[in-house]
């Protein structure tokens, strides 16, 4: 008789774990069926040094969390990434995270998100929802910051200049985060220059082979460039083949500042054809894996998370390049 109890009892608990078990699967939560965390994750793409850091401290960063990641590249076009979106609200993933290629045109697709309960979290570039209740919250940089102390930099490395100071400005992605604070960061700190000028800006869309190509048309336009103010370390990069090619020496005869110190763009800084880089972090992952176990928790979040950042000289890259994680 006892061993028959025991064996109720036992089956009657089975039954219980098996039907608490079963009990969120009806909401269609995929962490119900085997324990993990499934996060989607729509990446900008693939144009530069920072942008492939970024993907990597992702995707470690899932594994090592332990959390199932569905990661897509949308190969820097927005209707992919609303494409990738959908995707992820139809396999019902627990948790979206994305860095949108532009700040404009997520409205409808981030409250399709919101309808199928499914939180949002923004990683890296922001975007210009008025409705802050479509996403849980957004971490990455503050790009205004970054832009001012690029022109904090110019403003006191041309205190002594008499004349004008001819700047020439290779933009972000048109439209995107980075490139609207930047440029306004930037423009802000040099307000109070009037002989520093910004002669001629414009979209490289932060690759290597667009900073070369508009390089090479100001160079053609302005026969007096003092300044190359870069977005990303990329475009400042690809400037560089330009500049050399139409004689001139960078770091030297056009003093070059860029943003984001990746390895590479650190290593024309020690070689001096850089002067000046302000730092911006891509291992945005092991910040976004704790963020969507505590959001999948239902705890709530900051809705805004800044990432720590310095700033960099030429003496300062040769330091810290040997243990540069990026
Ligand atoms: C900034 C990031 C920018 C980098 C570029 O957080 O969105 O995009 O500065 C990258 O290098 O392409």
């Amino acid at each position: 008789m006892l061993r028959k109890k025991i064996l109720a009892v036992g089956a009657a608990a089975m039954l219980a774990m098996g039907l608490a078990a079963c009990g969120n699967s009806d909401t269609g939560d995929k962490a119900a069926d085997d324990g993990k965390i499934v996060l989607g994750f729509s990446q900008v793409g693939a144009e530069s040094g920072w942008r492939t850091a970024n993907t990597i401290s992702i995707k470690e960063s899932a594994t090592k969390a332990g959390i199932e990641l569905k990661f897509d590249d949308a190969q820097q076009k927005q209707e992919n990434q609303i494409k990738a979106i959908r995707n992820f609200i139809q396999q019902k993933v627990d948790v979206i995270a994305f860095s949108p290629v532009v700040e404009s045109g997520w409205d409808t697709v981030l409250k399709e998100a919101k309808d199928a309960k499914i939180p949002v979290i923004l990683t890296d570039r922001a975007v210009d929802s008025q409705d802050t209740s479509l996403y849980k919250t957004f971490i990455g940089s503050d790009f205004v910051k970054e832009g001012k102390l690029a022109g904090e930099w110019l403003v006191k490395e041309t205190a002594a200049a008499t004349g004008p100071v001819n700047i020439v400005e290779l933009q972000g992605t048109t439209g995107s985060a980075p490139a609207n604070d930047r440029k306004k960061g930037f423009a802000d700190a040099i307000a109070g220059s009037p002989n520093l000028k910004v002669i001629a800006s414009q979209t490289g869309d932060f690759t290597r082979a667009g900073g070369k190509a508009v390089m090479e048309q100001f160079l053609k336009a302005n026969p007096k460039i003092d300044v190359l103010f870069a977005h990303n370390d990329d475009m400042g990069l690809g400037a560089l083949e330009a500049i050399t090619a139409a004689g001139k020496v960078p770091g030297k005869d056009i003093k070059i500042i860029t943003i984001d110190a990746v390895k590479d763009g650190m290593q024309a800084l020690a070689d001096g054809k850089f002067n000046f880089i302000a730092e911006c972090s891509p291992l945005l992952g092991p910040q976004l894996m704790d963020l969507v176990k505590r959001v999948k928790a239902g705890e709530t979040i900051p809705t805004r998370i800044l990432t720590e950042e310095g700033t960099f000289t030429p003496e300062q890259a040769k330091a810290a390049l040997p243990t540069r994680a990026y």
